[in-house]
């Protein structure tokens, strides 16, 4: 970045020093993740120079003939890797994608059902302070209380009492897998679309960790970004008699241009997950989530659900007397990065709510396995239990960054 550093040493020293923090920390948000060195040269190439409204061989400007390509091959991938019949990869991001989701086939005012914002789904799915839940009347299912899963019956019941025009299915904070067969089977039943937002899980489906919401979801919907492994962007996923009102709401409808940088590093992170050391790499998430979770268990955290079917956990602090916030914050100061978190049924505002939330992805792309997880999970009780010792946040953070040293980080050149 040389040319960064003699124009703006101001934006290349945040960036390096954004750099050398991903590296010396142990990132657990569960939404992030390391994309490679190729995905970043990608997305930092003169694609972002061009304008291309429109789709491959219908554009609005001239001079396509490489983004045309660019674009199909994105689009080819994207199909042959999900098994879908139509793929639209130019959402800027994942809110955009549901909302074009909803803008090509929903009316104003007609019924969306998803997962309450604190029982794990996300603002998208409904909820009041999202355009979601403006336009649309929302309806909401929650866990059951004393599982914290899904319970299929109760939202079985809620569909037909509330007749939904769609349903989503998925999540942001949700340690359990979705059984799509069953979401699919109410949305039919109650003459709903069915959207899976598999933005968490999406590299998880890939590699064939987690069940696969094409053969009974209308609609399927990831961001690229997270276990993916990819650019930050977005896909829908549909069927081909969908497609036209699909591609519409995402083009004109919602957008203007598609950013071609984002389009070719999707190309290229698509290539990758095809392969078998991605299918390797999600199996590994998984592997490590379940080793995290069991010595959290073990060492006396309370876990939502009890544990974790893929690639999240998602702690209640109540029994450590701690609450989400200062517990995310110390873990920050210890070189351990992770974001507060409401729980089900949670008593405190999701503002300082009574959890934090976990994951491997990133720490599994640094090559980390399970006896890593378990002495994150040591770390993590040592912060917790100290969380007013200031030195003993500060002699784990030394450890921590020693300990990160041993693994590479994917795109991150020493
Ligand atoms: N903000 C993302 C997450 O962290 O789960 C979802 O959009």
């Amino acid at each position: 970045m040389d040319e960064l550093k003699r124009t703006d040493p101001e934006i290349y020293e945040l960036v390096k020093d954004e750099e050398r923090y991903q590296l010396e920390s142990v990132r657990l948000i569960p939404s992030e993740n390391y994309v490679s060195k190729a995905v970043l040269e990608a997305t930092g190439s003169v694609l972002a120079n061009k304008y291309s409204e429109g789709y491959p061989g219908r554009r609005y400007y001239e001079g396509q003939r490489y983004i045309d390509r660019i674009e199909t091959i994105a689009v080819e991938r994207a199909k042959a890797l999900f098994g879908a019949e139509h793929a639209n990869v130019q959402p800027y991001s994942g809110a955009p994608a549901n909302l074009a989701v909803y803008f090509a086939l929903l009316k104003p005012g007609e019924g969306l059902m998803g997962l309450a914002l604190p029982h794990g789904g996300h603002l998208t799915h409904g909820w009041d302070v999202s355009i979601s839940g403006t336009f649309w009347r929302p309806i909401r299912y929650v866990v059951d209380r004393e599982s914290q899963r899904i319970d299929y019956d109760a939202v079985r019941a809620l569909a037909r009492k509330e007749r939904p025009r769609m349903i989503v299915t998925g999540a942001t904070a949700y340690p359990r897998q979705f059984d799509f067969k069953a979401f699919g089977e109410i949305a039919k039943e109650v003459g709903a679309y069915l959207l899976a937002d598999i933005s968490h899980i999406a590299g998880l489906v890939v590699a064939g960790a987690h069940p696969d919401p094409v053969p009974y979801a209308d609609v399927v919907m990831t961001t690229t970004h997270k276990t993916l492994r990819g650019p930050r962007g977005a896909m829908i996923l549909c069927r081909k008699e969908l497609a036209e009102k699909i591609d519409k709401a995402v083009f004109p409808g919602l957008q203007g241009g598609p950013h071609n940088h984002t389009t070719a590093a999707i190309a290229v992170a698509l290539k990758e997950a095809a392969s078998p050391a991605f299918r390797e790499y999600g199996h590994q998430v998984v592997r490590n989530a379940k080793a995290m979770a069991a010595e959290l268990v073990e060492r006396g955290f309370n876990l939502v659900s009890g544990g974790t079917d893929n690639h999240l956990i998602l702690v209640d602090l109540t029994n450590r007397k701690v609450i989400g916030k200062k517990a995310a914050q110390a873990l920050d100061r210890a070189g351990i990065v992770c974001n507060y978190n409401t729980v089900p049924y949670d008593p405190r505002k999701p503002f300082s709510p009574s959890g934090i939330r976990l994951g491997t992805p990133s720490v599994t792309s640094r090559g980390m396995k399970e006896a890593e997880m378990r002495r994150i999970a040591a770390w993590m009780d040592e912060v917790v239990a100290h969380i007013e010792d200031e030195a003993a946040i500060g002699r784990v953070s030394g450890e921590v960054r020693e300990f990160c040293r041993a693994f590479p980080a994917p795109g991150i050149t020493v």
